[in-house]
């Protein structure tokens, strides 16, 4: 659902114009650094895209899905990393909040949220427990007006720069599986909250994620989730069920870039007397990848209008995660094998996509975990109807 499309295509623009003036030109130094320059954050906050999917009433700018997925077919067309850091405070990172929080915590952190002013983390998986998120071991322990809360989390995106942690753990026993899982809003930094050093990684460089320990740390009881315990892993599944459709459509935007780059060299170099894109087997690759893209971005958008019109969109948001990673991992690697060797070199760049975009079939729900969601949704719907 598109509300006013002026004001949409005003921000589009000026997405747009950022991504193309600004930071396409910093994707080598973000890349070869492993950081954001100084002051992104602020730029990112002066045009508000902290905030693109919390609420008006809370500070931001309250996109519906439809119009959020169209901000990210833009943002996504350059380094991952750049969105990345905006990335948990639109999704993994406060949705927990505007959809479980209780008017308290949605006033104290959303507007922080919103503004930039602090960064939201997403800590759900543990060393023992990836794929299988409701196996998860950290605990909270009520302790009188608090909980203490021990265990550690892995791979924890944006944790080196967090205020805000959506902590996940156990306040029931083992056996109850995801029915004895609660979500913590735990402030950093405090006593008993300790983060570990930067992980390095494949890809993505300049976006930062390490692990998250937590030691006889105590929260006070009112930064339980919603106030109410056992409620955290469906919380958790309805966050990622949003989230997804957010990353498919900045897999279509790095497809789309790819897509772009790479018909612009195979029209320039030449081989056997005639530029690449004249030759069938590379128009082949080319049009593979075009029909594809198309299909992905046709797909979220389709999924996005549904989600606006409040239908249950969890198995295909996974039809959406599942088609879109993998598509842009195949157009990024037909975009380095069209450019032959010069998509091995770190010169051109697209060695860098190729990189980053293998991270996509991964986070957020492993391909092989999106297949059992969507067959699960298939199983369900059939039974019931
Ligand atoms: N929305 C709301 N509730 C949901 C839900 C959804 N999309 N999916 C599951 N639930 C609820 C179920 O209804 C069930 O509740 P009840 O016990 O009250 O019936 C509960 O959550 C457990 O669901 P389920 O039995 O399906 O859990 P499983 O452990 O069998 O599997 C999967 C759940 C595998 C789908 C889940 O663990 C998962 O998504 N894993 C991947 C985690 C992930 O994406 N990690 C990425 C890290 S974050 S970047």
């Amino acid at each position: 659902m598109i509300r006013d499309l002026d004001l949409l295509e005003a921000l589009e623009d000026s997405v747009t114009r950022f991504v193309r003036d600004r930071l396409i030109p910093l994707e080598r130094q973000v890349d070869e650094a492993d950081a954001l320059p100084d002051g992104m954050v602020q730029e990112f906050r002066d045009l508000g895209l902290f905030g693109l999917s919390i609420p008006e009433d809370h500070g931001g700018l309250g996109l519906t899905m439809e119009e959020e997925v169209r901000v990210a077919f833009q943002l996504g067309r350059t380094s991952a990393a750049f969105r990345s850091l905006i990335g948990t405070n639109n999704g993994i990172g406060s949705q927990a909040i505007v959809m479980d929080g209780t008017e308290a915590q949605k006033a104290r952190y959303l507007p922080r949220l919103a503004s930039g002013e602090i960064i939201g983390s997403f800590a759900l998986t543990e060393p023992g427990a990836g794929s299988d998120a409701a196996s998860l071991t950290t605990r909270a322990v009520r302790d009188g007006d608090h909980y203490v809360l021990n265990g550690t989390k892995r791979y924890i995106t944006n944790a080196p720069h967090a205020g805000l942690f959506t902590v996940f753990a156990r306040t029931g026993a083992p056996e109850e599986r995801a029915r004895g899982i609660s979500a913590f809003l735990v402030e950093a930094p405090r006593d008993g909250l300790h983060l570990g050093p930067p992980d390095r990684k494949m890809g993505q460089k300049g976006a930062h994620v390490c692990d998250v320990v937590l030691q006889d740390c105590r929260v006070p009881a009112d930064a339980l989730l919603g106030g109410v315990e056992g409620r955290g892993f469906a919380s958790a599944m309805k966050v990622l069920d949003r989230g997804r459709l957010h990353i498919s459509a900045v897999c279509v935007a790095q497809a789309e870039r790819l897509i772009d780059d790479t018909l612009v060299y195979a029209m320039d170099r030449r081989q056997f007397g005639v530029p690449l894109a004249d030759q069938q087997l590379v128009q082949a690759m080319l049009a593979e990848s075009r029909a594809e893209c198309l299909a992905a971005r046709s797909m979220v958008l389709e999924t996005a209008r549904a989600k606006d019109t409040g239908a249950d969109i969890a198995t295909d948001a996974a039809c959406c995660k599942l088609f879109a990673s993998e598509m842009v991992g195949r157009v990024a690697d037909r975009a380095v094998q069209i450019h032959g060797g010069a998509g091995y070199m770190a010169e051109y760049g697209i060695e860098r996509f190729y990189r980053d975009v293998r991270l996509f079939r991964i986070y957020e729900g492993a391909s092989e975990i999106q297949k059992l969601v969507i067959a699960r949704g298939m199983i369900r719907a059939a039974g019931s109807g």
